[in-house]
């Protein structure tokens, strides 16, 4: 390999690490984790029901906050985690706490109910590694 090349692969290796830099989500410590306190997993409630966001090893921070170790919570009603590596939808399964509350009284339909937390970053965007809980199910009372 002639020199020229060498440095050409290594241009070109650099360009890709930082466009990886530039696209990765916000870094978040490996202990980091978020957790609903309230209700608990198989807890039978009456709606409205109250949800206590737990987060440990990080910071909870308005949406747009630049702020490293730092997210707002979003919580999913009745689905799956969203992908990892982009925006967290906003819909009504995907609530975002872009305020910075760490707990809401949502209004929920008698019946089974899965209930899970995200954190996403300043953008909205989860975390490397992504912060989530475990996904419990409730039932809400008639
Ligand atoms: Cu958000």
């Amino acid at each position: 390999m002639t020199l020229a090349r060498i440095f050409s692969a290594c241009t070109l290796a650099t360009a890709i690490f930082a466009s990886n830099v530039a696209a990765q989500d916000s870094v978040a410590p490996k202990d980091a984790k978020a957790y609903i306190i309230s209700p608990s997993d198989g807890e039978i409630v009456t709606s409205p029901v109250t949800v206590v966001f737990g987060l440990k090893g990080m910071g909870v921070a308005p949406a747009g906050t630049a702020k490293k170790m730092t997210g707002h919570h979003h919580l999913i009603i009745d689905s799956d985690l969203p992908p990892l590596d982009e925006n967290i939808p906003a819909d009504e399964n995907h609530i975002h706490f872009g305020g910075g509350q760490t707990e809401v009284s949502i209004d929920l339909a008698p019946g089974e109910h899965t209930l899970q937390l995200l954190l996403g970053d300043m953008n909205h965007i989860p975390h490397n590694p992504p912060i989530f809980s475990q996904k419990i199910t409730i039932t809400v009372k008639k």
